[in-house]
């Protein structure tokens, strides 16, 4: 499932990218990355955009401006994929960090005119995926790339950067497996898990990154399955079982699983749940209570044709995790990965761009759409183009919304 699913999903980002951009190129224009096929389109997207009956310049969207984009030809980059952000302790500003084929951008988002500072190339080769976390003013970056390792990069060198755009070095690297999928970090305990490596079956690998320059490996877990995509909590929630336990819940392909992993050297399995309809479990959120786990499914919606499908998961017994309901979208996209920040769920929803849901009633298994910032204009089709990541946890309220094809765009609700 794994190899067939990465490569529908890069013969079909490879489609297209090739189809409609002419990205790549080291030119520093703002080319238009929207392009369609069918006739001349002269409107070039905007910069800077509030929005207004429905738009923001071309974008549609409801209730969020567009603070400001960036083509992905300013970082000469052939595709995006995920996003984190920084916040300088000392100074408060806001840093974007957006993944890219053939690197890592650091985009300083304090100013009116945000400026891209410079890109840590990749470590091996390009790749459509990369991940990135934050932890200690580091950065730590893993890719799918072949012999990739996870890149360490310490953030405070962004500020001060002379004549930017520049060419960023790592200030470490951590080469106890190659290519990794995910990468976890859970800052209240300083460890860093990458999942979806070769190791351990694609299991979490344990990484102390306490002393972010010289992370030590600690071990893995081999799971049932692969794990796609994983959240790590020291956990807090109404399940007093678990209360200080460092638990990992796991988007493991066809089920959520649920360990406890306070013991590195021998983590315990607490339960697994799946649900009807299962395309590919690809990735999902707690609730800040703890007591529920919004989950998206990668290719439901291809499988069974029903627009965007987001699953609601009851988590208040570990033990015994259950389905309270779904939530389907108002468009036929994909939905990717998913942040919880207060009561409202940030989707990077491919084609549909940025949706905001409310979870004020999640426990009875609703969520309910409340703004959105559409970043792929030409359409709402289930396929891997758009939204490939938002990141919505920067106290200004700027969010990230990092699109394959479009590049950064940083929106933020209409004030
Ligand atoms: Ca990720
Ligand atoms: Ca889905
Ligand atoms: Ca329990
Ligand atoms: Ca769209």
């Amino acid at each position: 499932m794994k190899k067939s699913f990465y490569l529908l999903l890069f013969v079909l980002i490879a489609f297209a990218c090739s189809s409609d951009d002419n990205s790549g190129t080291t030119d520093d224009t703002t080319d238009d990355q929207q392009t369609t096929d069918d006739g001349p389109d002269p409107v070039e997207p905007p910069t800077k955009a509030p929005c207004e009956n429905g738009v923001a310049g071309i974008y549609p969207c409801n209730d969020y401006d567009l603070f400001y984009r960036m083509a992905l030809s300013t970082f000469a980059a052939g595709s995006g994929n995920d996003s984190w952000g920084w916040t300088d302790p000392n100074t408060g500003k806001e840093y974007a960090i957006m993944g890219l084929d053939n690197g890592t951008a650091f985009i300083d988002i304090s100013l009116e005119t945000p400026v891209y500072l410079g890109k840590l190339p990749t470590e091996t080769t390009a790749s459509s995926w990369r991940d990135v976390k934050v932890y200690n003013n580091h950065a730590f970056i893993v890719s799918e790339a072949g012999g990739h390792g996870m890149q360490v990069f310490d953030l405070t060198k962004l500020r001060d950067v002379d004549n930017p755009p520049v060419t960023f070095s790592r200030d470490a690297l951590f080469s106890e497996f190659g290519s990794a999928h995910n990468i976890v970090i859970n800052e209240d305990t300083g460890y860093a898990y990458a999942v979806g490596a070769d190791n351990f079956s694609g299991g979490p690998l344990f990484i102390n990154i306490q002393d972010p320059l010289n992370p030590v490996g600690e071990g893995g877990y081999a799971m049932d399955s692969y794990s796609h995509d994983a959240q790590v909590v020291t956990y807090n929630g109404p399940d007093t079982d678990y209360t200080g336990r460092e638990i990992l819940i796991g988007s493991n392909e066809n089920e959520v699983v649920i360990v406890d992993i306070t013991d590195k050297n021998n983590p315990q399995n607490i339960s697994t749940i799946s649900y009807g309809q299962v395309g590919y479990t690809h990735q999902g959120w707690f609730t800040e209570d703890q007591t529920h786990f919004i989950l998206g499914d990668e290719l439901d919606e291809l499988d069974f044709g029903f627009n965007s499908r987001t699953l609601i998961l009851n988590f208040t017994d570990l033990d015994n995790p259950f389905f309270v309901g779904d939530y389907f979208g108002p468009t036929t996209a994909i939905d990717h990965n998913g942040y919880v920040k207060g009561d409202l769920f940030y989707l990077a929803n491919y084609t549909a761009g940025l949706r905001v849901l409310s979870t004020s009633d999640v426990a009875t298994g609703t969520l309910s759409e409340v703004g959105f910032f559409d970043s792929f204009v030409d359409n709402d089709v289930a396929s891997f183009d758009g939204a490939w990541n938002v990141y919505p946890y920067f106290e200004s309220g700027k969010i990230v919304i990092s699109d394959i094809n479009g590049g950064l765009f940083i929106v933020q609700k209409k004030q």
